[in-house]
């Protein structure tokens, strides 16, 4: 007899094993995901709830770990999934299937593509962004680059080290950072835009909490707002992105730049920071922002701490599991200085090891200084989770 443990954190160790040993592609892929293991939080339960969950765990094969009001329930995802449906579910449970549908339905089939304006960009590839501060105080790269010809140059550059996004910012979100009158800003971004467009290097993404950027900003050719604020700075932004197809980054903070260093208060980082965002997609989807144009960003460094930030990369599938492609943030910031004892000059290797650590929990676009580091980092992950 011969014992192997299999790989079994994505199903492609057990579909490999399948296929191995003679199943077809489509069944070995069915079955792979259906073993796979599923640990799901319900919270705010009922006692009533609780006591069915238990009772229908038990009959299930399916573990549960519980407390007041909260239950943890781990298994087979096949063996959970019944609980998603009402006419299999105890009636007991029916409050649980609609959320817990909509959490197995995004697993078995993620997002493949980004819609932005006019124009789509692929996931099954990262995604890498590159960062175009034209601030004189950006968190590691402020003042770096003296003039509207040198971002554009510097963007070209950028492209062809092999990013497929560019995001230009002209307002500094660091800690503290003073704030930017609106024309301060546009007079900033929209050379570099509208230089980047006329050039036909893009696509291009604008980073602003404003409306009235945003709007000169897309004028000038950018396809993406990426708001920092995830919408709740200027209210004007949503109609915005939606009255003009733009595709929308939605970043997590709490409060402001100014505020959020008091806000990093968590009991569980990454569920809290799923539940803030998932709140924040349902809002623009409600004001008519289409679901394909929205990527969700955990916001690292944006009222969390060294350690929350660490947390959260370690359990980003939590945010990934909300249905909507990730895109993370973590160049140069501080918390891989807190990891490594390097400097902010010298964090480009950990940011690259950091994106191949959130690709392989999920994440599909990444936005960076270093592109071509970062791309080699994630040549490699990429092309072990997904084999040719
Ligand atoms: N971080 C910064 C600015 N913009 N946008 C998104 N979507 N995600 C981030 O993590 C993010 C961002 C701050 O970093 P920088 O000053 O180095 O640009």
């Amino acid at each position: 007899m011969k014992v192997t443990a299999l790989a079994a954190q994505t199903p492609e160790a057990v579909r490999a094993a399948l296929a191995a040993r003679g199943w077809e592609g489509q069944p070995a892929w069915f079955a792979a995901v259906g073993i796979q293991a599923l640990v799901v939080l319900i919270e705010d339960i009922t006692e009533a709830e609780r006591e069915a969950l238990v009772h229908w765990a038990a009959k299930s094969g399916v573990d549960v770990l519980t407390g007041t009001g909260w239950a943890l329930v781990a298994g087979s995802t096949s063996r959970i999934a019944p609980l998603a449906r009402y006419d299999r579910a105890p009636a007991e449970l029916a409050r649980l299937a609609p959320a817990l549908g909509r959490l197995l339905a995004a697993r078995a089939e993620p997002a493949r593509a980004w819609a932005i304006r006019g124009a789509e960009l692929s996931l099954e590839t990262p995604v890498i962004i590159g960062i175009l501060n034209v601030t004189p105080d950006s968190f590691s790269d402020g003042g770096h680059l003296p003039s509207a010809d040198a971002a554009i140059e510097h963007g070209s550059r950028l492209m062809a080290d092999g990013c497929r996004l560019l995001d230009v910012g002209g307002e500094s979100t660091r800690p503290g950072a003073a704030a930017v009158p609106v024309k301060e800003e546009i007079a900033r971004v929209v050379p570099v835009i509208a230089g980047l467009a006329k050039r036909g290097v893009g696509p291009i993404s604008v980073d602003t909490r404003k409306a009235e950027v945003a709007r000169a900003a897309l004028d000038a050719g950018a396809a993406v707002i990426n708001d920092v604020s995830g919408l709740r700075f200027d209210t004007g932004l949503t109609a915005l992105a939606r009255d003009a197809q733009a595709g929308v980054i939605l970043m997590h903070m709490r409060g402001t730049p100014d505020t959020m260093d008091d806000l990093a208060m968590y009991g569980h980082v990454a569920a809290e920071v799923a539940a803030e965002l998932g709140a924040t997609a349902e809002r623009a989807e409600r004001a008519g922002v289409a679901r394909e144009r929205i990527v969700l960003d955990p916001g690292f460094g944006f009222a969390k701490t060294a350690t929350q930030n660490l947390r959260l990369l370690d359990e980003l599938a939590t945010i990934v599991a909300l249905g909507y492609p990730v895109a993370v943030g973590l160049s140069r910031k501080r918390f891989l200085g807190a990891a490594t004892g390097r400097p902010v000059e010298d964090r480009d290797r950990a940011t690259a090891v950091g994106c191949a650590l959130a690709w392989e929990r999920g994440a599909r676009l990444f936005r960076v200084h270093d592109v071509a580091l970062t791309r080699e980092a994630l040549a490699l992950a990429s092309a072990t989770t997904n084999p040719p």
